[in-house]
């Protein structure tokens, strides 16, 4: 009854928005553009990124969150945001560093034993399958921690972090070779690489930069730290890395600053860093062969600094598999061409981008034809034994991204606040945009792949300045959508990033990606293995020892299991809990009042929540997803009573009901289950009349509303048992339970009858 009630309000209301919205749709569209100031070029724009309610987005990019430590994914073209991704730093709604599991994954990334809550972002990765993105896993690093985080894709959860054994500071990762064999990660400001005091007296001898190869097992979905190796590298400022593919598959590259090696200190009167450490004309490109690298490694050729094996520059030189070659002025960006034959590198006080060739480097490499040796004995190419073509595009070309035709790139010119789109091939400008402003990286679509998609453009602009609503000093930053499809490119959007800077994005075609709608019963999302104390609705239980109190409960529309825990002061108290949910999007919280608790359990998923009850009172817990009509009521209390009192006998509670029930009560609850059991049955009548079972979202909404409508012929059981028993007390109380089940189940009912209407559902009986 309730239902048609609502049903009829809803249409009410319904009937009342279209009479609105036709006075609104009196407006003609030239009217509007008027009222908004829109030029038929906007509208074009807004065209091609407007994404109809319901709509999907052809690609999704994985933004770093910078220095949120976490990454932020949004569509493209709509631009809209869908997620944060705790990767470094907690993050309450995930409940990530608020259960135990996620707890213990923030955990591996404590350096020096101290835990650290925050990460500097910059470089995501997607893996890859033979040089194309495969959606399964991403990888992102942290600059100002030398870690990298591994997140799943088919729950985008962050399941691992390594820390770098012999880095402390970080900026070239992370970067993926063409199988994911390896995950990059190149160090930024050099230290000594044991991690030990040295005077800066000592820098050229006892500083050292590195770049580390990760290894990654795929079927594990992790990180082998103890199968990963680093190269010593010289004391140079190491900057962006990338990994050949095709070709030059098994080599990689990374550029430098500072090859100056120089030690600022303007507090001792010294010139600052930042004119010492670009003084000279060039900087050097590293290129070393990391699979011959591996090899030498096995071969037992490393030697282990802080546990992990590391190849020292004197071996990289005799076994050959370490080259320099001289690049412009601060140089930034390194970006290898998807046919993996160019290497193009930027120059932050240049104003052309160099492409080096793959065949020309390993032509030098055979003939040994090098200019001359860094102080390392690292043997340089000359540049112009390297390079392709010089292509001079503007001030400051930064990062290279290509486009799916080939020869085309486009390269961000920080300085001009541009980007030029040019045929790297011929070395020719083909157009040029601009920004606003000072744009960073910028990203195509799967646009370091070795198949990009073209289309879209996103430049990731540094400064926003006075693009948007004043927010107060500290401004969003700028991703600016480019449309590419055309010659000429055309700017479609400006979307404010909230959340730290996002040095760079990467994009993959939404169709790879194939993320589960829900965890295998009992599952540990952080370890993606069965959560050992999870249990089944019907066998929760509070398990209890001298100072210990261990709840295994469960939590489905609407209630918690157990809704009350009583625990003596002191108690240390762990909540193992599992959303016995199978529904899409049934996702239930679990906080409790004044001890930093909040879980976020998705349908299937068990976590665990950690206190110690150190201080008697009473606290109510809840769920803090609003999942359902009667969510508020999905609440309980935790009990702490002072030390050395009694206990409550564990069977009764003392409570006492504010209401009492009577047969009428009862009778009348009874009669408005059967007649929700009316409107069940038409809807079941309806859905088993179709085809329903070509529709797989259908076919789970059917699996839920199954289950409960199991639960409710439970209920239904004990209030018919109780009313025998003429206790209309709980015989009243558990019909009402009945009802709780089946409007749950009318509603699962009712959005798979939506939802075969909207997909012309056919009639087979
Ligand atoms: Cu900001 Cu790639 Cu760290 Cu360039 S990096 S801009
Ligand atoms: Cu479960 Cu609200």
């Amino acid at each position: 009854m309730n239902l048609l009630l609502k049903c009829s309000a809803a249409a009410a209301a319904l009937l009342s928005l279209s009479l609105t919205s036709t006075a609104f749709g009196a407006e003609t569209l030239e009217q509007l553009m008027k009222r908004r100031n829109l030029t038929q070029k906007d509208l074009m724009a807004a065209a091609k990124t407007y994404t109809p309610t319901g709509g999907r987005d052809e690609f999704l990019a994985f933004a770093s969150g910078g220095q949120a430590g976490q990454m932020i994914v949004y569509g493209v073209p709509s631009m809209r945001i869908y997620k944060y991704i705790s990767v470094f730093t907690p993050e309450p709604w995930q409940g990530f560093g608020f259960d135990e599991e996620s707890k213990k994954v923030l955990a591996q990334g404590k350096v020096d034993g101290k835990d650290l809550t925050w990460g500097d972002t910059h470089h995501p990765a997607i893996s890859e399958t033979n040089g194309d993105y495969d959606g399964q896993y991403l990888f992102i690093n942290d600059k100002a921690n030398p870690r990298i985080g591994v997140i799943n894709l088919h729950d985008f959860e962050t399941t691992q972090i390594v820390v770098n054994p012999i880095m402390r500071s970080e900026h070239g990762g992370a970067f993926v070779t063409p199988n994911t064999e390896y995950v990059i990660e190149t160090t930024q400001y050099p230290a000594p690489l044991d991690g030990k005091y040295a005077p800066l007296e000592e820098f050229n001898d006892k500083f050292r930069g590195a770049i580390t190869y990760w290894k990654f097992n795929r079927e594990k979905g992790k990180i082998e730290p103890e199968n990963s190796f680093s190269i010593e590298l010289p004391p140079y400022s190491q900057d962006l890395a990338d990994a050949g593919k095709g070709p030059s598959d098994g080599w990689s590259f990374n550029n430098s600053f500072c090859t100056e090696r120089y030690v600022g200190g303007i507090e001792r009167g010294r010139p600052p860093f930042e004119a010492g450490c670009s003084a000279n004309d060039t900087d050097l490109l590293h290129v070393i062969n990391w699979k011959k690298a591996a090899e030498l490694v096995k071969a037992g050729k490393a030697t282990k600094i802080n546990g992990h094996d590391v190849l020292s520059i004197k071996t990289a030189v005799e076994e050959g598999i370490l080259f320099l070659i001289p690049e412009s002025k601060s140089p930034h960006g390194v970006d290898v061409s998807p046919d993996g034959k160019y290497i193009i590198v930027g120059g932050k006080l240049d104003s052309a981008v160099s492409v080096f060739s793959f065949d020309k480097i390993m032509a030098a490499i055979k003939d040994k034809k090098f200019s001359s040796k860094d102080p390392y004995g690292i043997p340089i190419i000359d540049m112009k034994d390297a390079l392709h073509v010089q292509v001079p595009l503007g001030l400051g070309p930064l990062h290279t991204q290509f486009d799916s035709k080939p020869c085309v790139a486009y390269t961000s010119l920080y300085v001009d606040s541009m980007v030029a789109k040019y045929d790297y091939c011929e070395g020719k400008v083909l157009d040029k945009i601009s920004i606003h402003y000072n744009i960073g990286h910028l990203m195509t679509m799967e646009g370091d792949s070795v198949h990009p998609k073209g289309k879209y453009l996103v430049a990731l602009n540094k400064l926003a300045i006075d693009r948007f609503n004043p927010v107060g000093p500290l401004h969003p930053q700028n991703h600016q959508l480019i449309d590419i499809s055309g010659d000429k490119m055309e700017l479609l959007y400006d979307m404010p990033v909230p959340l730290g800077e996002p040095h760079y994005v990467v994009a993959i075609s939404q169709d790879k990606l194939k993320p589960s709608v829900r965890y295998p019963y009992g599952t540990d999302s952080r370890t993606e293995q069965k959560h050992p104390q999870s249990v089944r609705p019907g066998s929760e239980r509070i398990d209890r020892s001298p100072g210990k109190v261990e709840v295994f409960g469960t939590l489905i529309r609407s209630h918690i299991t157990p809704e009350i825990v009583e625990v003596e002061e002191g108690d240390e108290v762990i909540f193992h809990l599992t959303n016995a949910e199978r529904a899409e999007d049934e996702t239930h919280g679990f906080a409790i009042n004044a001890h930093n608790i909040n879980l976020s359990l998705e349908p299937g998923k068990t976590a665990s929540a950690r206190i110690v009850a150190d201080r008697p009172g009473v606290y109510p817990y809840y769920c803090t997803e609003f999942c359902s009509a009667l969510h508020l009521e999905m609440q309980g209390y935790l009990m702490v009573r002072p030390k050395g009192t009694k206990a409550t006998a564990a069977s009764a509670t003392s409570a006492k009901e504010g209401q009492t029930y009577t047969k009428a009560d009862f009778d009348k609850q009874w009669k408005s289950c059967e007649d929700t059991q009316a409107v069940i049955d038409q809807v079941v009548g309806y859905i088993t009349s179709t085809n329903y079972k070509d529709f797989k979202p259908v076919v789970d909404l059917v699996d839920d509303a199954t289950d409960q409508l199991n639960f409710a012929a439970s209920a239904k059981g004990k209030a018919d048992e109780f009313a025998k028993q003429q206790n209309w007390q709980q015989a009243t109380l558990w019909a009402g339970q009945w009802w709780q089940y089946q409007v749950k189940a009318a509603d699962i009912g009712l959005r798979a009858k939506t939802y075969l209407e909207e997909h012309g559902a056919k009639k087979i009986k």
